[in-house]
């Protein structure tokens, strides 16, 4: 700890400390807003050796944010320079590197840590990671990340694929794709990416379709100079764009998926149909790619480039199911070997898991694995009885859609800063959702996840086990209302 690290904190004279997990989008996050708060006592954690998240850890070719750049980025650090209207992912990796930098938060990243155990005891976090190293700290930020550890699908005899076969988020850049023949398992918007971006490079392309998807036209423009001249020289065009993009993504879109009969929702199914209809030509490769459930139950596919490439003539769609992988390729269930180079499984993420497989023991003793037996769950998506003073950025319950998860973020953190000034004002020194509000907020989120678009006849991510959606089930507007200020009667402070 340096010097710089110590401070009064409290009103009573103590210095607080604060541990951060993750350094993605939101772990930096943190770190700059404790600063600005004038709380320079923190760490983060990073078990990998380099920061940005699953900016880092999806390196597939097409990789591209589908929420618009201008909207995905800080609201305290535009940035004038995007080329794109949705940015490709190794720029936004490096704007994540460009702000860490900036803000002074690179230098207190602790890299090649992962955080393996957490302990409260005796009033404080107690820390430990797999290379032997401990802290402890007063309050720990979960900052590790929803669509993170990769979802590998369980296929007869994967092993036995003699070509190279690896998963989306795991791309190997060391396997040689120009020219090969391709197969890619699932048909997510990393598929979709994917599968775009390789149409252009190899013999051969074979989608591996389990359920279609509505597929979302959605152009991607270049930003010229003069539109990035202008972004520089004038405060209030980037504001401008963030709100033109953020009226037509939380409006049209985000403040509606909690009400599944919205004609919002209706419009945005006819504009998928739509879109099938008048870009697929062949009339039974369009009945094939056609979804049999209503758009929007499954996140949105944004593409314009998709429906191109499936009509390529070195393309294929099979949607007979996949029976085993072999040595030469993939047999699907109509007898059919298709031979392949390369294995691509864009099987998704097992959305389950947040900051598992890392053991949390709260209060008392109890445990992660007690608190979400069942489905994870936290009150407001950011706090769980008898976990005092730890809390979750992007946690279960939270919004995830087709919107900005920064956005999220930034309003989570400011909320939760409000809860550790109870602690800083002397208030108590322990503060966690009480389990009476995190129940009702549990009763209240499942029966309105009834009606959401995800509840409309479809599987996703968004499921639980028990088939129920596990977002957050109101508008937009009503998550940032909730993020304005705690209400304290709803936790207990100590
Ligand atoms: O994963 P997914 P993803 N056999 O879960 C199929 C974000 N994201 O990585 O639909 C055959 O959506 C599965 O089939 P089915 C974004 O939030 C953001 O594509 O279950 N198929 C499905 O088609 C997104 O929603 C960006 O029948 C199997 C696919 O795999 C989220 O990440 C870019 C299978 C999984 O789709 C996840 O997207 C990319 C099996 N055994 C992703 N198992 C941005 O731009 C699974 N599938 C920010």
């Amino acid at each position: 700890m340096t010097t710089s690290d110590v401070s009064k904190d409290t009103t009573d004279g103590r210095d607080l400390r604060f541990i951060i997990i993750g350094a993605g989008m939101a772990g930096i996050l943190s770190a700059i807003k404790l600063k600005e708060a004038g709380l320079n006592n923190f760490v983060i954690y990073e078990k990998a050796d380099t920061l940005g998240g699953t900016w880092r850890e999806n390196t597939y070719p097409g990789i591209a944010c589908d929420v618009p750049s201008h909207l995905y980025s800080y609201s305290f650090a535009f940035n004038p320079d995007w080329s794109q209207q949705f940015a490709p992912g190794p720029e936004i990796r490096q704007y994540f590197e460009d702000v860490a930098e900036r803000f002074g938060v690179t230098e207190r990243i602790r890299y090649n840590c992962e955080i393996t155990r957490c302990t409260f005891d005796n009033g404080c976090w107690k820390i430990e990671a797999g290379d032997g190293t401990t802290d402890e700290g007063d309050f720990v930020i979960a900052a590790t990340g929803v669509l993170h550890h990769p979802n590998l699908p369980d296929i007869e005899s994967l092993e036995s694929f003699e070509g190279a076969a690896f998963h989306s988020a795991r791309w190997d850049h060391s396997v040689e794709i120009d020219g090969k023949r391709v197969g890619v398992v699932g048909t997510g918007s990393s598929a979709v990416q994917l599968f775009t971006a390789l149409a252009d490079r190899v013999a051969e392309l074979v989608l591996f379709q389990r359920t279609a998807q509505w597929v979302v036209p959605v152009a991607n423009a270049i930003y010229s100079a003069a539109e990035k001249k202008r972004f520089r020289d004038d405060p209030e065009a980037i504001p401008e764009v963030r709100k033109a993009v953020s009226a037509a993504f939380i409006d049209g879109f985000a403040n509606v998926l909690g009400d599944m009969n919205n004609p919002l929702i209706q419009a945005i199914h006819d504009a998928s149909v739509e879109n099938l209809e008048s870009s697929v030509v062949d009339p039974e490769l369009r009945e094939r790619l056609r979804p049999n459930y209503r758009a929007g139950c499954k996140r949105l596919v944004m593409s314009d480039g998709f429906y191109d490439a499936i009509q390529r003539p070195h393309a294929k769609l099979v949607d007979a199911g996949i029976e085993r992988v072999e040595a030469k390729g993939v047999r699907s269930r109509d007898g059919e070997l298709h031979e392949l180079d390369v294995l691509v499984l864009a099987t998704g993420f097992r959305v389950d898991q947040f900051m598992r497989p890392m053991e949390v023991v709260g209060r008392g003793g109890r445990t992660l694995e007690q608190a979400w037996q069942g489905s994870p769950t936290a009150y407001l998506a950011v706090s769980i009885p008898d976990f005092p003073n730890f809390f979750m950025l992007n946690g279960p319950n939270g919004p995830v859609g087709n919107f900005s998860l920064i956005d999220v973020a930034e309003l989570q953190f400011d909320y939760i800063m409000q809860l550790v000034d109870q602690v800083r004002g002397g208030k108590c020194r322990e503060v966690c959702a009480s389990y009476d509000a995190a129940e009702k907020f549990d009763d209240d989120r499942r029966e309105a996840a009834k009606s959401t678009i995800w509840s409309s006849g479809c599987t996703s991510w968004y499921l639980d086990e028990n088939g129920l959606p596990t977002a957050w089930p109101w508008s937009f507007d009503r998550f940032r209302e909730e993020m304005k200020a705690p209400r304290l009667a709803d936790y207990h402070l100590k």
